[in-house]
């Protein structure tokens, strides 16, 4: 299998912060309240996860009690640190020593990942007049992708989420700048308890996927062909969104909820779940309301396809354009998704 398919993905942060509990949630369908009967990570439990395109996912969630962290960064910097496509640190909400000594082990990861990728630009100087360096995109360099998650913050009473993450992101690229890293970050806010953990895991997966441009293409002829209002692409495990298309005329609605696609992953992950214990596999989903007709329905052998059409549009009309569709998202898949 070639490096291009295979990436190697990090999920680091103190102990406690909740690594292992979005691992189960996301990559093993488990409920977020089961999480709480999860016990310390022993050094690291790494995990292969097969995605669409041929995509192997090598997802190593690095235990973080100290003395396990002191491990990773130093006897074991060369493992846990080379050739890694993403970072995904995991920082407490509520944890006491947020900026302090938690801060202090995430700078240790960037320059441990700096020094085991040194092609990277995140190997250069900070600025000469001492102001942090300019913000790139993860991975626009071509060193590994670093994503923040400030996590548990259903903690965090709702009216303080958004300034505390504003400030928390200020704080830590400043002494990531100050530490000479130059590479982009990405900071979101996130819980097991919501929608806020498909959102961040989407983005992390699409990062990872090849060539979601050309596929986004496809789903946009797909749109116009079957005259629908939005088409959302779902990973068929995971159901984190890989891809959407809306309808240009109504991309703009106001009525449509922005986190529609995560609060999607969320409950139809439930459902499946609900399903799976009476022993009634999930298959398809369909919702017809006088407004609109949605049909939720496994497109490729590792896709679920989301249509959804204005207006009392039969079901069947729908699965019809999916079952039209099938073979030419299935040829994609098999060639990688069209990269
Ligand atoms: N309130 C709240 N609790 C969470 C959240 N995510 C995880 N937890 C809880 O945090 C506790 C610790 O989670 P783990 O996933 O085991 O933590 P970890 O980061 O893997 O810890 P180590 O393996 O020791 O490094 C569990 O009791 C989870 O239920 C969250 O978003 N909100
Ligand atoms: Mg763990």
């Amino acid at each position: 299998m070639s490096s291009k398919s295979r990436k190697k993905v990090l999920l680091m942060g103190k102990s406690g912060s909740g690594k292992t509990s979005m691992r189960a949630i996301i990559f093993k369908s488990q409920l977020a309240a089961d999480t709480r009967r999860l016990g310390a990570t022993i050094d690291v439990e790494s995990s292969q996860i097969k995605f669409l395109g041929g995509l192997r996912l090598d997802l190593w969630d690095c235990g973080g009690q100290d003395s396990f962290m002191d491990s990773h960064l130093t006897a074991q910097s060369s493992t846990v640190f080379r050739s890694v496509h993403s970072l995904i640190y995991i920082f407490d909400a509520e944890s006491p020593e947020l900026l302090t000594s938690d801060t202090v082990y995430f700078l240790k990861c960037l320059r441990a990942l700096r020094d085991q990728n040194p092609s990277s630009s995140s190997s250069a100087a900070p600025a000469a007049n001492g102001s942090p360096a300019p913000t790139s995109a993860p991975g626009e360099d071509g060193g590994p992708m670093v994503f923040v998650l400030l996590h548990k913050m259903d903690l965090v009473p709702v009216d303080l989420q958004a300034s505390k993450l504003a400030e928390f992101e200020n704080e830590v690229t400043k002494k990531a700048r100050e530490g000479g890293y130059k590479g982009g970050m990405q900071f979101y806010g996130t819980s097991i308890w919501n929608e806020t953990l498909y959102k961040a895991w989407s983005i992390v997966i699409s990062h990872l996927m090849p060539s979601l441009a050309s596929l986004r293409t496809h789903l946009n002829s797909f749109l116009s062909l079957s005259s629908a209002s939005e088409i959302v692409l779902f990973e068929r495990t995971t159901f984190l969104v890989i891809s959407s298309v809306t309808n240009e005329d109504e991309s703009h609605d106001t009525e449509w909820d922005e986190r529609r696609f995560e609060r999607i992953s969320t409950m139809v992950k439930a459902f499946k779940l609900g399903c799976s214990k009476i022993r009634s596999p999930f298959s398809s989903l369909t919702v017809s309301t006088p407004h609109y007709t949605a049909v939720l329905d496994a497109l490729t052998p590792e896709t679920y396809i989301l249509v959804v059409a204005k207006g009392a549009i039969q079901p069947a009309a729908l699965e019809l354009n999916i079952r039209l569709g099938r073979p030419h998202f299935a040829k994609l898949e098999a060639i990688g998704m069209g990269r």
